[in-house]
C-alpha cells in the first residue's frame, strides 16, 4: 500500500480558544501548532487563518504572513489554504487565500452546499464550485475536492468535471459527521463512487475522527485530524497541540503497517510537481 498521507487541519473557522485553549489566533500561534503537527508527521497543513482576536478572514495578506512564517520553519512542507473560509463569506472574500506568492500547490474546494449545525448553511452553488475549478486550474493549483456527503461527489464531476476543470489524477476529502454519518459504510460508498485512478483522504469530525482514521489507513487512504475537525485526545481530555493528535494517528499507522509520506512523497503521491526551492 502506498504512504499515508497525514493533513493537519491546525486552525478551522468555527472552534475558539473557549473549546480548546490551544486553538490557534495569532502568526506565532498558528506557526506553533503548524510545526508541531508537521514534527510529529503531518506532510500537508490544511490552513484557515485568523485576525489576533481569532475572526477568521481569507486576507491574502493575513495567509501570507502565516505562510512565510510556517515555511520559515517547516520548509518542506505542502500547505492548503482553505477555500472554504467561513460560512456566510462572498465566493471573492473565500478566494483571496489563494492570493498570495508563490502560488498555492494544494487547496481546498468544497463540492456542494450543507448544512452546518444550527440555521448555518455553507453554500456552494454549481456556479461557485466550476469557477473555484476554473481559476485553480488556470492558476495550477490543485484542488482538494471536499466531498461533505456522496452526492458532491456526483455534483463535482457534472459540473467541474464535465466542463473539463479539474484534472487527473483527482483527489478527494470526504469530510464525515457534518452531513453524512461518521460510519465506515458511509465512507466505503464515497470510495466506491470515485471515478478510477483518484486518491481520497478521510476524516470525521469530533469522537469519530480516529474511527474514520483508522479506516481509512486500513481502505488505502489518507487521513486528516486537527483542531479544525476535532478538539480531544481521547474522550473527556482536551488534546494539547495538533502535533499530539498527529502522533496518535502515527502510531494507529505503524501498528496496521503502514508508512508515513514525507511532504515530497506526498507530492508525488498527489502528482503535485515538486516544489520550488
Ligand atoms: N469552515 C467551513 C465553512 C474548507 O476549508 O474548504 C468550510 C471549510 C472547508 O472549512
Ligand atoms: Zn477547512
Amino acid at each position: 500500500m502506498e504512504k499515508l498521507i497525514i493533513a493537519a487541519c491546525i486552525c478551522g473557522a468555527e472552534v475558539t480558544k473557549e473549546h480548546n485553549p490551544a486553538v490557534p489566533y495569532t502568526v506565532e500561534e498558528i506557526v506553533r501548532e503548524a510545526k508541531s503537527a508537521y514534527d510529529a508527521g503531518a506532510a500537508v497543513i490544511h490552513l484557515h487563518v485568523r485576525e489576533d482576536d481569532g475572526t477568521p478572514t481569507q486576507s491574502h495578506e493575513r495567509f501570507q504572513e502565516c505562510m512565510d512564517a510556517i515555511y520559515e520553519v517547516c520548509p518542506d512542507v505542502i500547505i492548503q489554504p482553505s477555500t472554504g473560509g467561513a460560512v456566510g463569506m462572498t465566493d471573492l472574500e473565500r478566494l483571496d487565500s489563494t492570493n498570495v506568492t508563490p502560488t498555492p500547490e494544494f487547496v481546498t474546494l468544497d463540492c456542494g452546499t450543507c448544512n452546518f449545525g444550527g440555521d448555518e448553511i455553507f453554500v456552494n452553488t454549481d456556479n461557485t464550485i466550476k469557477n473555484f475549478a476554473k481559476i485553480m486550474q488556470e492558476k495550477g493549483m490543485k484542488p482538494e475536492l471536499e466531498c461533505f456527503d456522496k452526492g458532491m461527489v456526483d455534483i463535482v464531476l457534472k459540473t467541474a468535471g464535465r466542463k473539463g476543470y479539474l484534472d487527473m489524477p483527482m483527489h478527494f476529502d470526504f469530510v464525515l459527521g457534518v452531513q453524512m454519518a461518521a460510519t465506515v459504510r458511509d465512507l466505503s460508498f464515497c470510495v466506491d463512487s470515485l471515478p478510477p485512478g483518484c486518491t481520497w483522504t478521510g476524516c470525521a469530525i469530533g469522537k469519530d475522527e480516529f474511527k474514520i482514521a483508522a479506516a481509512s489507513i486500513i481502505m488505502g487512504g489518507h487521513v486528516r485530524v486537527g483542531f479544525e475537525d476535532n478538539l480531544y485526545i481521547e474522550k473527556g481530555v482536551l488534546a494539547k497541540s495538533n502535533g499530539e493528535l498527529v502522533e496518535k494517528v502515527v502510531r494507529i499507522a505503524k501498528e496496521l503497517g503502514r508508512e508515513i509520506a514525507t511532504p515530497d512523497e506526498a507530492r508525488e503521491i498527489l502528482s503535485i510537481p515538486p516544489r520550488k526551492k
